[in-house]
């Protein structure tokens, strides 16, 4: 069926929810989509939260998403990848669900896999929140469990990057530093309730001296989120962040990076699904297993895949 652009425009949540829908699956017709509603995305502001498995980011996100719709904002979400059916983004939905939220045309929550998915997550994602942001929300979260690349991804599509930690994350702020360090404009000690709150938040801004590409200071933020502490003040911190981000005029040329960002990466989803025929696919397992023969090279195998 036909999507409707104007309906999206309109925040309508059927045909927002078909739209998303047709990039998902990567039906026909998702090319023109994002063809058509890109002129109309630059809007909202991109929230990125990301951060060890249960930290507590969807129970942010749910606190969040209350105070905005009491400022009179509408609300976008996506979370990527929840960690099982009983926690993160199925969670996070049942609950927004229960709040009425669904009955609510200023919030639009959707839960997308990376796990099992054809691939192009981040790719999906970025267009996911297109068509949100061309929706008409004045804010899109982006969730999804700091576990390796998915979290520089989501620095990548978010103008602000919020990295949730727990008292317990001590011993592994270490290994965390290459990455969650690198890519927060605001660190969230989640869980405050516990004990050594105060000691991580000494270990996170000790690590924050190694940063060197500090023009904005990140903010550390200590909240308790279900308790509801500390939100007003997460807010503000986001509010502090974005209109930094346009006092520096830095947004138009972060927005540019993430374009030539996806530019990229469709170029090179395209690359490889132009490469990888059938043939050459069912040669390469013929190349590396053929019966008492020691394999070639990879480069050797290279060169005979792109013969034929
Ligand atoms: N003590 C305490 N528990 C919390 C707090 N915030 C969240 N939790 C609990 O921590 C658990 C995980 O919370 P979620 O919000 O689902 O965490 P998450 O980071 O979204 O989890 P995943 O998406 O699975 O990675 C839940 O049982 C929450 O009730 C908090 O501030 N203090
Ligand atoms: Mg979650």
């Amino acid at each position: 069926m036909a999507i409707n652009i104007d309906d999206i425009y309109n925040g309508d949540l059927r045909a927002i929810a078909r739209a998303i829908s047709v990039v998902e699956n990567s039906s026909s017709g998702a090319t023109e989509l994002i063809e058509k509603i890109y002129p109309n995305t630059g809007s909202a502001h991109r929230i990125g939260i990301t951060g060890p498995p249960g930290a507590g980011k969807s129970t942010l996100v749910d606190k969040l998403t209350h105070l905005y719709t009491e400022s009179g904002k509408s609300i976008g979400i996506v979370a990527i990848d929840p960690t099982s059916p009983f926690s993160g983004g199925a969670l996070l939905g049942d609950r927004l669900r229960l709040q009425g939220f669904s009955l609510n045309k200023d919030v639009f929550f959707r839960s997308m896999a990376s796990r099992g998915s054809s691939g192009g997550i981040s790719r999906k994602t970025g267009e996911v929140v297109d068509i949100l942001d061309s929706s008409g929300k004045d804010v899109v979260m982006i969730e999804t469990v700091g576990v390796g690349q998915s979290e520089l991804e989501v620095a990548g599509m978010a103008d602000t990057t919020i990295v949730v930690l727990v008292p317990e994350s001590g011993d592994g702020i270490q290994a965390m530093k290459a990455g969650l360090m690198e890519i927060a404009d605001i660190f969230v000690l989640n869980k405050s309730d516990r004990e050594g709150a105060d000691l991580m938040i000494a270990n996170i801004s000790e690590s924050l001296e190694l940063r060197d590409d500090l023009n904005w200071t990140p903010k550390i933020v200590k909240t308790s989120a279900i308790n509801n502490e500390g939100i007003v003040e997460l807010k503000e911190s986001i509010e502090e962040h974005a209109e930094w981000l346009s006092s520096e005029e830095l947004i138009g040329s972060k927005r540019n990076i993430r374009l030539i960002n996806r530019v990229k990466e469709i170029i090179l989803e395209e690359l490889n699904e132009q490469f990888w025929t059938d043939e050459r696919r069912s040669l390469l397992e013929k190349f590396v297993s053929e019966n008492g023969k020691k394999p070639d090279s990879p480069y050797k195998i290279i060169e005979n895949l792109k013969k034929v």
